[in-house]
Order: structure tokens, then sequence, then C-alpha cells
């Protein structure tokens, strides 16, 4: 039972809301011995399944996954009765745990809190509700749920309609009886796709107003699945763990098969199983590459169209509504039941917004550019202010009466989507920042709630009494929620998870899309270290571990992941030959970069025999000279090939408009330092001598290399200089190596794990150098004179080794009078940036680099190429 307060009217914690994890929060709390209320503005629990009590309301995760796993006796005790419950049937669900566990004698129904503030002295919350009543708190905890705060009818007219008006989102509790109307449905989202059908049962007419169409699958609903079932009856606990460390919250077996790649026979085996299946992380899960790759993607939506055109009867009707402005699963998808067939009855009617938008709403009816329609009914279908509309609503000020909305004003700010820095004990429930609406809610429901309950028990149990984020922390986080989002197609879309259905909201990406898996890594790690990032007060004493949870590219961490599972061997135990096979090997397979006009392999003569090159043209008017950038390879002066870079030449080529000329040059160990940088600065002599053969212009000649080869082009630079000639008009290093000292600290921080080891690099030196040679700014540049140097752009990555003599060199640069742009690839390793269409995050650093390039000649005409 719960501690009763004890002053009245003071409580340990208060929460919002007493829906699915308003009702668990409550639980969890009194299990940990702390007083609780819960206040609801309902009369009865449910939360969302209260309010949305419309025709056709369901789940739209299978009812066996979308239930609390926290009680396993109440899983033994309560059957679902369809695959894809009904709101009535979810909302006695939701009963019936209040009653099991008797929670309702702590929740206050039919109230609303309408404020709270932080009492900095007091280290307390006060809430007020609309009964006039004053709470004092110490945690406050916002179970509102991501969509609950119904969109408020943005249409012109709106309020002026003297028929009968719904919201699906507040439907009334004794039902609508449209039997003989006119009806019409604003909106095709979820709660319209699911109504439609039932409402055009009673409708003498109806009318639905689309705006954008959407996508949607049958739901075949019925009895729950009987395979899932089996898998409970034979391992609940084992299912209900796989569930928590899936991806989305439901147990499934991620596929690895391309869209791209995959034949049309296993195209279409895999799209129609998703489809029979008819459950929504099968069928954004029929290609691996579905949610990053818009070739992919466009397989999975054109199947859906060709689904959508063979149901629906009028061509017309068909064509508006197959969804053409959006990458199938960036807006959430549907599960219907007989929504498309709907359009076949002579009595429903689509009304295509795109092409006759409404004008406005009449008293009778609703009138659109072309036409004007008399209505006994309107059914706004027009969703919700999702995942942000309830927290910033509930008008909560924390330390120097900042509110949450003033705070978020530009987007929401949080730390794991659990709190927000200057909002000291202010908890949110699957808040913005977390899976939650990309994940079955119930699993991220518990899982927020558990890790609640348990940061509040090690509190107490140290002392402790305040906890609130540092801005280091959320800064780290908000990053890592934008760049997991920034590697899919779901920032594209204008949908609700980017908050562009409600005007003038922030377009942020809400939802943290790196997987429930991921997520729960990422909270359990931040609690065992301390609770990385949070500073935490008390009589037991202050305290903050400061930092950043997750600062690499979520698709690089992928990388490393895979690589790792490979279990290779590292490279400095292999000899030569083996060394250079493996990244060979490595290199096999992986996409090709972008197409260019022209791609053409020849020789040219080097110091000691002839330097083979591969010349690279963009498209485009061929031959109009271009300038010319010479560029060389990496791979530690030992790897490395034309063939090796041929993706990022050609990403180099295509993004600059440059001519891109790749040179190999003389390996180590068969030919030590300083062969190499021979080879290379002969190579930027000949190109610049023969610029115009090879499609450049005369005195327009850049330099380029990564790792090795940057360290290469780098010294070719000093050696022009100090020769009188070549002219260069900029130098491109990638992740350069420009020193043989190997103490600074990111060969320290960055040693092992990231690819380039520092093991590695002194492998690469061993084969390039003699110690005594290393210290020769033709080996280490950055020890040479540095003035009248070309301008240069330095990519330096964060997880890279050689981080930090980039960093360096720039600066040196820099001292020494010449134009420096330094390129810090964010969350990236030494190879990460050069992964061309792998590593997706890397495109954008590319992008910089071609800029980069651009900038090197000034002539406006290579600015035009490239748009
Ligand atoms: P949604 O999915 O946000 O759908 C709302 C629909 O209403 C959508 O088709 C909107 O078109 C349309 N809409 C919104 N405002 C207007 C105006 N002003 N004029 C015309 N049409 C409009 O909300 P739901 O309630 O259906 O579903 C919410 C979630 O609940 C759902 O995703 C599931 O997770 C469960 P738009 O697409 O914005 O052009």
């Amino acid at each position: 039972m719960n501690k009763p307060a004890s002053v009245p009217g003071h409580f340990d914690a208060v929460v919002v809301g007493a829906g699915f994890s308003g009702l668990y929060m409550l639980y969890r709390l009194r299990q940990l011995g702390l007083s609780v209320k819960v206040f609801d503005s309902a009369d009865d629990v449910g939360g969302t399944w209260y309010w949305n009590r419309y025709p056709g309301a369901r789940c739209d995760i299978p009812t066996t996954d979308y239930t609390y796993s926290f009680d396993p006796e109440l899983e033994k005790e309560w059957t679902w009765s369809e695959k894809y419950a009904t709101q009535p049937e979810i909302l006695e669900y939701l009963r019936f745990v209040a009653d099991r566990h008797g929670l309702r004698s702590d929740i206050e129904f039919s109230t609303a809190v309408t404020s709270a503030r932080w009492d900095e002295p007091e280290q307390r919350w006060r809430i007020t509700t609309d009964r006039g009543k004053e709470i004092r708190c110490r945690y406050y905890i916002m179970a509102t749920g991501c969509l609950s705060m119904p969109k408020s009818p943005d249409i012109e007219g709106a309020g002026r309609f003297a028929g009968q008006v719904y919201f699906t989102s507040r439907w009334p509790h004794e039902g609508a009886d449209f039997t003989g109307q006119r009806v019409a449905v604003i909106g095709t989202g979820s709660s319209g796709i699911q109504s439609i059908p039932l409402i055009a049962r009673q409708a003498r007419q109806l009318t639905v107003f689309q705006r954008t169409a959407n996508f949607s699958i049958p739901a075949h609903n019925g009895p729950a699945p009987a395979d899932r079932l089996e898998q409970l009856d034979v391992g609940r606990d084992a299912y209900r763990h796989a569930a928590r460390w899936s991806r989305g919250g439901v147990p499934l077996e991620p596929t690895d098969v391309l869209g791209v790649t995959a034949s049309e026979s296993v195209r279409r085996e895999r799209f129609e199983a998703a489809w029979e299946q008819g459950e929504l992380f099968g069928i954004l899960n029929v290609f691996a590459d579905q949610g990053v790759n818009p070739a992919s993607n466009d397989i999975v939506a054109e199947m859906i169209r060709e689904k959508i055109r063979s149901a629906v009867k009028d061509p017309e009707t068909a064509e508006a509504l197959c969804p053409k402005d959006h990458y199938f699963g960036t807006k959430r998808p549907c599960l219907d039941t007989g929504y498309f067939e709907t359009y076949n009855l002579p009595h429903v009617r689509l009304v295509d917004l795109r092409k006759q938008p409404i004008v406005s709403i009449t008293e009778d009816g609703i009138e659109t550019a072309d036409e004007s329609f008399g209505f006994d009914a309107i059914v706004y279908a027009t969703g919700f202010d999702a995942m942000t509309g309830a927290l910033v609503a509930a008008d909560v000020a924390g330390q120097d009466g900042l509110s949450l909305k003033e705070k978020w004003a530009a987007g929401p700010s949080t730390y794991l989507g659990l709190m927000t820095a200057g909002f000291p004990n202010f908890f949110m429930l699957t808040g913005p920042g977390s899976p939650s609406v990309l994940s079955n809610m119930t699993v991220s429901i518990e899982q927020h709630v558990d890790w609640v309950a348990r940061c509040l028990e090690d509190m107490c149990e140290e002392g402790l009494e305040t906890i609130e984020p540092t801005a280091l922390a959320e800064a780290g986080w908000d990053q890592h929620v934008q760049d997991c989002g920034a590697i899919t197609l779901y920032p594209t879309a204008n949908s609700w998870y980017m908050g562009a259905n409600v005007p003038g909201k922030p377009r942020v990406f809400l939802p943290y899309i790196g997987g429930v898996d991921a997520y729960r890594q990422a909270c359990d790690e931040v609690a065992s270290q301390d609770y990385l990032g949070f500073r935490m007060t008390g009589p037991g004493g202050d305290r903050c571990r400061d930092g950043v949870v997750r600062s690499m590219q979520p698709d690089v961490a992928m990388v490393l992941e895979f690589v790792a599972a490979l279990g290779l061997p590292p490279m400095e135990t292999l000899s030569d030959a083996d060394a250079r096979a493996l990244m060979a090997a490595t290199a096999e397979g992986r996409p090709p970069g972008p197409e260019l006009g022209e791609v053409t392999d020849g020789v040219i003569p080097g110091p000691a025999g002839d330097l083979p090159y591969r010349l690279y043209r963009p498209g485009g008017p061929s031959g109009r000279p271009r300038p010319l950038v010479v560029y060389f390879h990496g791979g530690g002066w030992v790897l490395g090939n034309l063939d090796s870079d041929d993706p990022l030449c050609r990403d180099l080529c295509a993004r600059s408009g440059a001519v891109v000329m790749s040179v190999n040059y003389r390996h180590a160990p068969e030919v030590r330092f300083p062969a190499a940088v021979l080879d290379a600065f002969a190579a930027v002599q000949w190109a610049d001598a023969n610029a115009t053969e090879l499609g450049g212009i005369p005195g327009q000649l850049a330099v380029a290399g990564w790792s090795a080869g940057a360290n290469v082009a780098a010294v070719a630079c000093q050696l022009a200089r100090d020769a009188a000639g070549p002219r260069i008009s900029g130098q491109l290093l990638i992740c350069p190596v420009v020193d043989s000292d190997m103490t600074r600290p990111s060969y320290e921080e960055n040693g092992d794990g990231y690819i380039l080891t520092t093991a590695l690099m002194r492998w690469f030196w061993d084969h390039y150098a003699d110690p005594a040679d290393r210290g020769d700014p033709r080996a280490a540049p950055l020890r040479g004179d540095l003035e009248g140097l070309p301008p240069a752009c330095i990519v330096a990555a964060d997880f890279d080794p050689l981080r930090d003599e980039g960093v360096a060199y720039a600066r040196a640069l820099e001292a020494a009078g010449v134009p420096v742009r330094l390129a810090r690839a964010r969350g990236h390793t030494h190879t990460s940036v050069t992964m061309v269409d792998v590593v997706i995050s890397g495109a954008p650093v590319r992008a910089g680099i071609g800029e980069a390039l651009r900038d090197f000649f000034p002539s406006a005409e290579l600015q035009e190429q490239v748009s």
C-alpha cells in the first residue's frame, strides 16, 4: 500500500496521467515506499485509451505484445481476445490492472494539474490543480502520453458549423449514431483510417477530406497469432526479454536483405509475407535498407501502391489514395480493416485536398476551392500536438522560473528523453528523445518507469534528493537523437514525428530512432556510470560525473560493431601480403560511389618508373576544362592503391566538379621513405605540366589525400613551395599523418577499437621510415617551415588517433599565415568519413570537403557547375 503523506498535501511524488505509464509508475513508486498522488483529468484510468473512443479504435501493435510484463500473474489472468484489441478491451484491461493492484486509491480523477513551480529553497515542486488544491512534492513525473494533446482544428471557420462536431480524440462516451446522416471526415491518419469503414456503415453519405494520402496495410485482425501465443506459452520470460532488447519492442529478427540488391522474386516474397502478416514492424522490415535508402524504400512503397490500386475500383480515387509525397514509414503507417475497399461503396467519396483545398467550414458544411458540401456531422480526425504538446501545455516552470515552453521554444531538449536541465526532479515518461512512439509503447513505458524507480531508489540509498541533467550531457543526447534521425529518411517527411503537423511548431525530429535496445543500453550505462551526465545533490553530498553518453555517429558505431563481430586479426600482426589482401577483401562488395562522366586509367612517368593513375571526370559537358585535383590514397604508405580509394575519389569528383587524378606511389616496406613523397611531388609536377591534356585548367591545381596519402600531399605542397613551383591552389588533407610523435592524447584516447589503432600506426611508421628519418619534414610535415603554403582544408575525426596532429597542423598553418579550414568530423573515425554510401553520416562531412575544394578555385564556373 502507498505510504500516506506525512504532512497533508506533501507527497514524495506526484504523477500526472493514469494511463499505461502513470499506472505502472504509481505501482513502482509504492514499491519504493514513497507517498504518491496521481492526477488525471479523466474520470477513470486509461489515458489515451480513455479518450480515443472513436469507432474502430484499436492498438496497432499486436496485443500480445502491447501489454504489461511486470506482473507474471497478471499475464496469466488476462487473455486478449483479438490480435489487435479494441479500445474498449484495452480500457477494460487497464481497469483490471488498476483494480488488481488497488491503484485507484492514490489517483485523483477529474482533476487536472494546472501549474507546477520548482521551489528552489524548499527543493520541492509546488503543484496546483483545477480544483484549487496546492500540493508539494519532491518528484514530479509526467505520464501524460505522446498523443494526448489534440491538435486544434486549424481550419478557417471551424467554429461556425451548426451540425454535430466530433473529434476522434475526444469521442463522446455515449457514442455517435450517424444513421441516415451526411458525414464528413477530415484527416486520414490512423484515427481516420480506422474509423472511416465503420462510419461508412452507418452514414447515408460519407465524404472523406484527405490532405495527405497515407500508407496503410490490412491488419488481418482475428484471434491472436497462434505462433506468438505458443512462443509465450513455452517461454514467456525469454519472449519478454527478447522484446526488451529488440529494436522496436517486439521480438523480430532483423533482416540483412537489401532492397536495392535483392532479386525481384526475393523482394516480392518478402513483401507478400509481411503484407499477409499484417504487422507494422514486419512491413517496416521487408528490407534492411528501406528506412535509409530511397531506392529501396520505393520498392516497398510501390508494392503498397499496387495493392491500393487493385483494391479501389475507381482509378482516379485509387490514384489519389496512393501516397507519393513521403517515403514509406516516415509518417506512421496505419493498419486497417477494409479501409481502401470502403471507397468502392457508392455513398463514399474521397475529396483530395491537394486538388481542392478547404477554403472554409461553413454553417452547414465545408467549402473547398471547387465545391460546397452540406453535412449533418463533421468528424475531425486531425491528430495531435504529439510528444511535446501535453508537456509544454502543463505549465511547468523550473529553476529561475523558466518554463518548459520557453526552454523548448526552438524544440525540445532532453537527456535520454527522461529529464531536462533546469528542471530538477522533473521526469518525463516516454518523452521526446526516447524511442516512445517508434516502439512498442508498453515496453518503452516499462523501461522508463523502471529506470526512474531505480534512480530514485539509488538516490534514496545515497542520501541524494535532487537530480538534474547537465547542459553538456543534454546537448550531447540531443545531438545523438538528431544524428540517429539524420541517417534515415524520416526527417524528410512532414510528419508529426517532425512536429510538422502543427503550424508554427519547430521542425525537429522528436523520437529516438536508434532502437529500444540501443536506448536501453545507453540508459543502463548512464546509471552504472554513477549517473553519468546528471548532477545530484542532497545530505549524502553533491556529485556530478559530467559527460556525454553517446558521441559517435550511430552508423559509425554500427560499422565498428560489424567489424568487431568479424573477429579479424589485428592488421599489424599480419604479413605485408596478407594485410594487403585483407584491405582488398574489405573493399569487395562495397557501394561503388557515384556515377561520373568518365573514368580512365593511365600511367605517368615517375622518378623511378611509371606511376599508375586514374582520372575522374564529372558528368556534364564533355571536354570542358575544369580545375584539377591530384589525389593520393591512404594505407599507411604500405597498403592501398587506385582501387582502394576509388569510391572516395568518385565522390570528391562529383561533389567538387573538379577533375580528380588519383596517383599511386611506391609503397613501403619494398621502397621506403622518401620514395612516396618523391613520387607524389613528381606526380604533381607532371599534372601541372599536362593539365590541358588531363582536361584541367592550367594553373588551377590542388592536391588532396587521405591518411598517409594526405601526408604525401602535405609534403608535396612544401616541396612545391621550396622548388618555386608548381603553384598549388589548395591542399585537402583528410585525417592526415603529419607528425611521427605518437604521444598526443588522441593516440591514447583513440588508440584501440576504431580500426586505425596506435599499434597499427606504429607498424606503418616502422615499415615506412627509419627512426632517424621520422623527424624529417618530408616525413613529418608539421616539423617543416609552413610559411607560404597553399590554403588548406584539414579534416580531423573525433575518434582518430591522428586527430590531434591534424588539429596541430591546422593551428600551425594558421600561425604561419596560411588560410585554413578545419573540418571536425564529429563522431567519426579515421576511416568512416571515406566510406561512401556505407556510412551515411559521412556525407555531410564530404559535402563540406567538396565545398572546400571548390573554394580553392575562385573561378565562378566551378561554383556554378555543382549545385
Ligand atoms: P495523424 O496521424 O496525425 O493524422 C491526422 C490526419 O489529419 C492527417 O491525415 C492530417 O493530414 C490530417 N489533417 C490535420 N490537420 C488537417 C487540416 N487542417 N486539414 C486537413 N487535414 C488535416 O493523427 P491520428 O489521430 O490519425 O493518429 C495519431 C496516431 O495515433 C497514429 O499515428 C498512431 O500512432 C495512433 P497531413 O498528413 O498532416 O497532411
